[in-house]
């Protein structure tokens, strides 16, 4: 415990980024090191080509969208706070401790992390998923698995069966309703989270 809360003291606003994230001191100095660990030249930011070390993201046919996620819009670098608020998202719920006071929504609850997948499909960012944006994430995942013609034939259905108001795309809402019954949890663990 001793040379584990000593270390703590590297970690900058570390009680900070605790409450807000909900991660332990353990799994903090965890993502910690692992930070240090992908800031190769140690200048406390990650660019994204640091993130290719992180075998789960390399092989990830999304990976490169997960990724920038890391980073706001215009952002070549990420600190560790933001990066921690970033991998939060992946925190499994049902683990959140009650925190006196705050009302906020946890960065982990269903909304929040579905909020995540659908920006990692919305790459223009206007709040909707075209059919195109679609057809780029499916394109990307099952890429040689499958012809043009099924990839269009499956997009097509995702958004006949999401796209309750009829205008070819997928809002959030639209996205969340589709995703009602499944297990967000399960789907979005990364794995150096474990
Ligand atoms: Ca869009
Ligand atoms: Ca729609």
């Amino acid at each position: 415990m001793g040379s584990s809360s000593s270390s703590m003291d590297h970690i900058p606003n570390a009680e900070e980024l605790m409450q807000e994230t909900g991660f332990s001191a353990a799994h903090l100095l965890r993502l910690y090191e692992r930070f240090e660990f992908l800031d190769k030249d140690q200048t406390g930011e990650l660019r994204p080509e640091d993130f290719g070390a992180i075998g789960g993201l390399a092989l990830n046919p999304i990976g490169d969208r997960i990724i920038s996620a890391f980073f706001s819009p215009g952002q070549e670098t990420v600190d560790f706070p933001s990066f921690v608020r970033v991998l939060a998202h992946f925190r499994p719920n049902g683990t959140n401790r009650t925190r006196n006071g705050t009302q906020q929504e946890p960065v982990n609850s269903r909304t929040r992390k579905l909020k995540f997948a659908f920006q990692l499909y919305d790459q223009d960012r206007d709040g909707k998923i075209s059919r195109a944006e679609l057809l780029q994430v499916l394109r990307a995942m099952l890429g040689i698995q499958v012809t043009e013609e099924q990839l269009q034939s499956i997009a097509e259905r995702a958004i006949q069966e999401a796209d309750l108001d009829r205008d070819d795309a997928i809002s959030f809402d639209e996205f969340k309703k589709s995703l009602e019954k499944v297990n967000i949890d399960h789907k979005m663990s990364i794995r150096f989270l474990k």
